[in-house]
């Protein structure tokens, strides 16, 4: 997502913290960031690009090896990130790392900041996707301006839903989510959202395919000059939250006919709620995250 999505998600996740979630939260972030997880969550993007942070560009998205084209839509955790970085991986480290009370606070105030990001970009149907670089090879058109299909899905198809459906205001729009998780449409879903909280299961040995991975360990020690740090264990929520999203890839996102407009017509109708969906969850997947870390409940 761009800045807008993840502060949608930050904002909304804010409005769902408990007791120590929410008093880590304030401290951690503090005056910097207006003690809230929404001004926090657009952090990991500005830096990524940065030389000393160079090394967080591959944790913002999972290559999917899957055929969304031929219907086919899967994340497996070997096959699509096995001993590299990726979105599974840093939501596992991040997770332990935010709890540790050996690291300093800024470490900590960094583990929070990127978990707030993460947990956005895990529910963009095209960060869990390989397909032409997730959708960045792909040319669009949104509101008759050039785009690719990723940024269309980052920013285009949201910034005008807000600006036609929200008075172009971060603070509107997420009202109305918080609306809906509250009392409204998403009210029912909750419990489904929730169904995968726990912070310390790893991923099933049936999720892992044994030889994939046991090929490129060689391959990797034959390869190495320098020792790694220790393989951070995977957890079984991430990959939950990034088969989900990445569905959407079979059913919605590739679903258009070349040259149409992305951002207005058919197709824009039937984004705007996966979009809409997608971020009201992954804020209050990230608060009850949060609050099993901190108070230890959802
Ligand atoms: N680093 C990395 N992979 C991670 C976390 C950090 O490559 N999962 C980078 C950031 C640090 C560098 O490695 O600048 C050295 O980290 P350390 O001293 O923890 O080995
Ligand atoms: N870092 C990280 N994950 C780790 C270890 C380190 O993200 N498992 C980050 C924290 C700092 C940088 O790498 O931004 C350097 O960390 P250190 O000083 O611990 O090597
Ligand atoms: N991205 C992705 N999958 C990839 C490569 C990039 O989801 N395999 C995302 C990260 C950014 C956007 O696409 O949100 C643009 O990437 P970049 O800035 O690295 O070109
Ligand atoms: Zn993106
Ligand atoms: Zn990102």
């Amino acid at each position: 997502w761009g800045n807008l999505g993840h502060e949608t998600v930050g904002y909304v996740a804010q409005e769902f913290l408990s007791t120590n979630a929410l008093s880590f939260v304030q401290s951690s972030l503090g005056s910097t960031y207006n003690k809230s997880l929404g001004p926090a969550a657009p952090w990991a993007d500005s830096v990524k690009y940065e030389s000393a942070y160079r090394w967080s560009a591959p944790y913002h998205f999972v290559d999917a090896m899957d055929s969304p084209l031929q219907g086919s839509c899967s994340v497996e955790e070997s096959r699509d990130c096995g001993d590299d970085d990726c979105i599974l991986t840093a939501i596992a480290n991040y997770t332990t790392r935010v709890a540790k009370t050996s690291l300093s606070a800024a470490q900590r105030q960094e583990a929070l900041k990127f978990l707030d990001h993460f947990l956005g970009d895990i529910g963009q149907p095209l960060h869990v996707e390989n397909y032409e670089v997730g959708g960045n090879d792909i040319d669009a058109v949104c509101g008759g301006e050039s785009t690719n299909l990723h940024a269309a899905w980052d920013t285009g198809i949201l910034t005008t839903s807000l600006d036609a459906s929200y008075s172009s205001s971060v603070p509107t729009y997420v009202a109305a989510l918080v609306a809906r998780i509250k009392s409204g449409a998403y009210k029912s879903l909750t419990s489904d959202w929730l169904s995968c909280t726990s912070t310390t299961e790893p991923v099933s040995k049936r999720g892992l395919v044994r030889e994939a991975s046991i090929a490129r360990d060689i391959a990797r020690l034959l390869s190495e000059t320098s020792v790694k740090r220790a393989a951070i264990t995977p957890l079984e929520c991430p990959l939950v939250w990034a088969r989900e999203a990445n569905a959407y890839d079979c059913s919605t996102v590739f679903n258009y006919t070349s040259n149409t407009d992305l951002c207005t017509g058919s197709y824009y109708k039937s984004a705007v709620p996966v979009i809409d969906l997608q971020l009201a969850k992954q804020g209050y997947r990230l608060a009850a995250w949060l609050n099993v870390i901190f108070d230890g409940e959802t």
